[in-house]
């Protein structure tokens, strides 16, 4: 395992798992500052973390505090993250800016990626992805998480793509960019509060293990860039997409009345769902987090047998 990148500021229990072997398992902020209402998104951040171990892995939330990319965060910094209005959402093109600068940052999942691999990180857990926004063949608002995918060599697992976005052109893009999408246990691309999205999944696998075997067999073969791995969330907590797309076509108009566009659109829409549904839709974000968490913990100690075994 190569050293961390110097800039980087790793928790000891991070950098000893890291320097041995032992699974990994990185964790965005974006989700816990802009994500998720204070105090239910601390409280999520500190039950992912504890699954995570559970799993047998090691967490390390990812953010940039004082203008430092951390990986590994204690509790207050957690609390800071979720309760501090300060906090940016930052994404690739934020990153050298609030480091410059020495501010505080969430990261989205395109920067969470690019600093777990810098830290030497191979395995991420998120709720849903950024992708195509609806419209965006004119708009061209289309994450950059895209592009990150494309780039940096990590399996993110995610419960799939809201349609709040066009799945559709993300699947495409993603297609395009050589990403695989690996839907498990499922035929159906899910989306995030519903277990189907209407798409097929491009690919599918059953087992942690094969997920394992398969970011070895890209990156063995040297095919740069991440995996997007797709985690239905669980039968009990889904919301019907006849239910949620309600909700979530008129936070749309409310943005678009509100002129809302570029990186504040995704935080907009969330909170504005969060409302429309009486809390219901934090209810499923938070269930399909924690199951992400188990699947990730799962694919990290597989991940790492499979590397220890060469
Ligand atoms: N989608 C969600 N929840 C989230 C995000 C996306 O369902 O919290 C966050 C993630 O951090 C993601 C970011 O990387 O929004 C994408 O923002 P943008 O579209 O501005 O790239
Ligand atoms: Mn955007």
């Amino acid at each position: 395992m190569t050293d961390p990148h110097p800039m980087l500021a790793v928790a000891p229990e991070v950098s000893e798992a890291l320097a041995t072997g032992r699974p990994v398992v990185a964790l965005e902020s974006t989700i816990i500052s802009h994500g998720m209402p204070y105090p239910k998104n601390v409280q999520t951040a500190r039950e992912v973390e504890e699954l995570i171990r559970s799993g047998g892995a090691v967490p390390a939330t990812i953010a940039v505090l004082h203008g430092v990319p951390r990986i590994g965060l204690d509790d207050a910094e957690l609390d800071l993250l979720g309760s501090d209005e300060h906090v940016r959402k930052v994404s690739i093109r934020d990153l050298p800016h609030v480091i410059a600068r020495g501010e505080h940052g969430a990261t989205t999942v395109a920067s969470t990626m690019r600093l777990a691999a810098l830290a030497g990180i191979r395995v991420f857990v998120t709720g849903g992805l950024g992708g195509v926004h609806r419209g965006g063949e004119s708009s061209m608002d289309v994450s950059a998480d895209l592009t990150e995918l494309s780039l940096t060599d990590v399996a993110v697992v995610s419960a799939g793509v809201k349609s709040l976005l066009d799945i559709g052109r993300t699947l495409e893009v993603l297609e395009t960019l050589g990403v695989p999408v690996i839907t498990i246990g499922s035929n159906d691309f899910p989306s995030f509060y519903s277990r189907s999205s209407g798409f097929r999944s491009p690919l599918r696998l059953d087992e942690a293990a094969e997920v394992a075997a398969t970011m070895r067999a890209k990156w063995d073969l040297g095919l740069a860039g991440g995996l997007v791995v797709a985690n239905p969330i669980p039968v009990a907590d889904e919301i019907p997409e006849s239910e949620i797309s309600v909700l979530i076509n008129r936070a749309i108009g409310e943005a678009g009345e509100l002129g809302i566009t570029g990186a504040a659109i995704t935080p907009y829409l969330l909170g504005r769902i969060v409302e429309l549904s009486g809390g219901e839709s934090l209810r499923a974000n938070i269930a399909l987090v924690k199951n992400n968490a188990v699947l990730g913990a799962r694919i990290a100690v597989a991940y790492s047998a499979s590397t220890l075994r060469g």
